[in-house]
C-alpha cells in the first residue's frame, strides 16, 4: 500500500502580512479561525510555539499551564486535530535578545532552559512528545562576541537538560544557517545530528528539515533529508521553497524549483517517511499582496503541489531509469526526468 501522508501547519503560517519593512496588511486571524482553516484545508496536525498554546505561560504556575494546555488539547480534539510539536519561542522574549542557550548573560541562559522545560509541560499536556528546537538567535552578528567552542557546548548542555528533565519527550532540532543571526551555531543537519549523538539520550534527538534552511546553507534539501532518513532521524519537515541566497522566503512548496521539490518528495517516498506517522508540514507564508479572504491559498497550493508530486514520483518510469543507470547513460536519465515532469 502506498504511504498516506498527514499534513500539519503552525498558526504563524496564516498571518497578517507584516514584514521588516511594513506593518500588517490584513486583520489578525483569531486562533479559532486558524483551526477552522486547518480542517477545511485537510490538515490534521497543529504545530505550536509554547505561547501559541498557552499565552503568558511565564506568569502561570505549572498547574495553570497544564490546565490551559489540556483545554487546548480538547479544543483540537473537538475538530479532529492533534498537536504535532511544541517549540519554545525564545527568540521573541527580552531575555533571549542575545540568544538563549548561548547568551553571554548567564541568567538568560538559565531562563532559556527553564522556559524550555515549561514548553515540555505544555507539550505533554497537549498530548504530544515532540519538542522542536529552532536555535534562532543561538549565534552571532559579531563573531568575536562569543566563543564558538563554549557555545557549542552550551547548546548541548541545554539539550541534555531538557532530555534529563523530560524522559518521555523527543527533540527535533530545526537548523538554519542565518537569519535572524548572521552566523548560527547549528547551521545544518550534520551539526544537529552530531549534537544529538553526543547528548545523554541520542535516541531522543532527531531533526526537522526545512527546505529553505537547507538552501540557505548552500545544500540540497533532498540530500539533507536522505542523510537524516538514513539515520532514522527525520521526525518532521517544513516544506517550502527559496530563490537562492537571500532572506528566508517561505515560498509555496515547488514555487522556485519544481524539480528540487520532486526530489524531496522522491526521497520521502523512497524512505517510507509517510509510514513513520511523521507529518508533512509546510512552513510557508502568504504573500503580502494577498487579500484577507484568500490568505490561506499558499497552504492549499503547497499541499496540492506535494500530492501532485507524490503521483509524479509513483508514476516515474523506473524500469527505463534503471536501464539508463545500468548503461551509465545519465544524459538519457536527465531527459527522462525532465520529460516526466513536463508530461511530454
Ligand atoms: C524560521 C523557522 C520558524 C520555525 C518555527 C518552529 O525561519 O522556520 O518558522 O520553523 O518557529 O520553531
Ligand atoms: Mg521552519
Amino acid at each position: 500500500m502506498p504511504a498516506a501522508y498527514r499534513f500539519s501547519i503552525g498558526p504563524w503560517n496564516i498571518h497578517p502580512g507584516a514584514d521588516p519593512f511594513g506593518p500588517p496588511v490584513r486583520p489578525p486571524v483569531p486562533f479559532d479561525q486558524v483551526l477552522d482553516a486547518a480542517v477545511a484545508l485537510g490538515f490534521e496536525g497543529i504545530q505550536f510555539h509554547d505561547d501559541d498554546a498557552v499565552p503568558d505561560l511565564e506568569s502561570l504556575a505549572p498547574a495553570a499551564i497544564a490546565r490551559e494546555a489540556e483545554a487546548m488539547r480538547r479544543r483540537l480534539a473537538d475538530q479532529g486535530l492533534v498537536a504535532e510539536f511544541v517549540a519554545p519561542r525564545l527568540w521573541e522574549h527580552a531575555h533571549g535578545i542575545d540568544g538563549g542557550y548561548t547568551s553571554n548573560d548567564p541568567s538568560a541562559r538559565r531562563w532559556a532552559i527553564e522556559r524550555s522545560k515549561r514548553c515540555v509541560d505544555v507539550a505533554l499536556a497537549l498530548g504530544c512528545d515532540l519538542i522542536v528546537m529552532w536555535p534562532a538567535r543561538e549565534g552571532t552578528a559579531v563573531r568575536e562576541s562569543k566563543n564558538p567552542v563554549q557555545a557549542s557546548r552550551q547548546v548541548l548542555e541545554a539539550i541534555d537538560a531538557i532530555l534529563l528533565a523530560a524522559p518521555n519527550v523527543r527533540i527535533a532540532i530545526e537548523p538554519k544557517p542565518n537569519e535572524p543571526v548572521d552566523h548560527a551555531f547549528v547551521p545544518t543537519i550534520g551539526h544537529a545530528l552530531s549534537l544529538g549523538a553526543r547528548s545523554v539520550a541520542p535516541d531522543r534527538v532527531g531533526v526537522l528539515i526545512e527546505t529553505a534552511h537547507a538552501i540557505l546553507a548552500g545544500l540540497d534539501p533532498s540530500d539533507e533529508m536522505g542523510f537524516a532518513l538514513a539515520a532514522g532521524k527525520l521526525w518532521s519537515v517544513h516544506l517550502n521553497d527559496q530563490n537562492g541566497l537571500k532572506f528566508d522566503q517561505d515560498k509555496v512548496f515547488g514555487a522556485a524549483n519544481l524539480r528540487g521539490a520532486f526530489d524531496q518528495v522522491r526521497v520521502l517516498e523512497m524512505a517510507g517517511y509517510g509510514d513513520t506517522g511523521a507529518f508533512i508540514g509546510f512552513d510557508v507564508k502568504a504573500q503580502r499582496t494577498q487579500r484577507a479572504d484568500s490568505a490561506t491559498a499558499h497552504l492549499a497550493t503547497s499541499k496540492r503541489v506535494f500530492l501532485a508530486l507524490v503521483e509524479k514520483v509513483r508514476s516515474f518510469p523506473q524500469t527505463i531509469a534503471d536501464q539508463c543507470i545500468a548503461d551509465r547513460d545519465y544524459e538519457s536519465l536527465e531527459r527522462l526526468v525532465l520529460e516526466h515532469l513536463l508530461a511530454v
